[in-house]
């Protein structure tokens, strides 16, 4: 199937009340665990690289390998570009087949990430590639600031920014954070926040550093040599809830590294004997997938492949 739009995928999602799961992929692995979890899933999904998986692959590369495949896969899906921070790496993607973009100057002054925005929907739209744009800021514990309420999202000004950008997804920072060291304690989402500016823009939002960081595979990377004790994520009932109040594009990197880990730390433990690095990478890759597979059902969006 032909790429789509980030466009068409958050429109149907926002009218039909679920999420579309957003991956990060830095390789052929975890490019091939998402597109094979998704069909198998038959949920419409979306494959993202940020501009440190560019400078790790190149983009020939991570575009090369998803325009070479994307005639296999039944499902519909976009190839996104995560937190670009640059107008030029959007004119890269773009000319590279990305179908949809976030520009992301969050940690900028308003008004510069507004201008920057609008001048990068002015490219986008004529070319049907949708924007994402970020408001309020992600921090976590490791970045030393309490979660502040300054730097959440502001309902009223989210509602601004839509109408004055012409954005086609907003992520708004509600206290997720991205990593595996998400909150000290209990998990804290400020679901007034999400409801207000779900009610204020009616649009398609996004949920940045959403991963569960899924006991399971820490305790596994713990048991074999890492040194992850202590991470925390969004718990499934938390996300579910973000989702029925408006989340619509769910970004997910962290469960993904943190299963393909603990299956490669074990492996390369246990089978000592083993020089064929595809007897370690095939099974991390397998466990990618069940994890694309889980997010999937979680978010609703299994079987939606069908509605395109
Ligand atoms: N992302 C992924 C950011 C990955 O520079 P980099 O490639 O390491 O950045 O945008 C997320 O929102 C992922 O959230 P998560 O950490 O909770 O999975
Ligand atoms: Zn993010």
């Amino acid at each position: 199937m032909p790429l789509v739009s980030g466009k068409l995928l958050l429109e149907k999602a926002n009218e039909m009340g679920f999420a579309v799961g957003a991956f990060n992929f830095n390789n052929m692995e975890f490019l091939k665990a998402i597109l094979d979890g998704a069909q198998e899933e038959e949920a419409p999904v979306i494959v993202q690289t940020t501009e440190s998986a560019i400078r790790y692959a190149g983009i020939d590369y991570l575009a090369g390998m998803v325009h070479a495949v994307k005639d296999s896969y039944r499902i519909p899906f976009a190839l996104h570009l995560d937190h670009g921070r640059k107008v030029s790496t959007v004119l890269e993607a773009i000319r590279h087949g990305y179908t949809s973009v976030m520009i992301d100057l969050s940690d900028r002054p308003y008004e510069e990430n507004l201008n920057t925005t609008r001048r990068v929907v002015s490219i986008c739209a004529p070319l049907n590639i949708a924007v994402e744009a970020e408001l309020g800021r992600l921090v976590g514990i490791e970045d030393n600031v309490e979660s502040d309420e300054e730097l959440l999202v502001d309902p009223q000004q989210a509602k601004e920014f839509a109408l004055r950008t012409g954005i086609d997804s907003l992520a708004p920072a509600i206290g997720t954070a991205h990593g595996a060291f998400k909150f000290r304690g209990e998990a804290k989402l400020d679901y007034d926040r999400l409801r207000k500016v779900k009610e204020l823009t009616n649009m398609p939002l996004v949920l940045h550093g959403a991963s569960g960081v899924y006991y399971e595979y820490v305790a596994e990377i713990n048991r074999y040599g890492g040194e992850v004790a202590g991470a925390k994520g969004v718990p499934d009932e938390e996300l579910r809830r973000a989702i029925e109040l408006g989340i619509n594009k769910v970004n997910t990197d962290t469960d993904l590294r943190l299963a393909f880990l603990a299956t490669l730390r074990r492996l390369i433990s246990e089978e000592r004997r083993n020089i064929d690095p595809r007897k370690f990478l095939k099974p991390a890759m397998e466990e990618v997938k069940e994890v694309v597979k889980r997010r999937i059902r979680l978010y609703g969006s299994s079987g939606m492949a069908s509605l395109f």
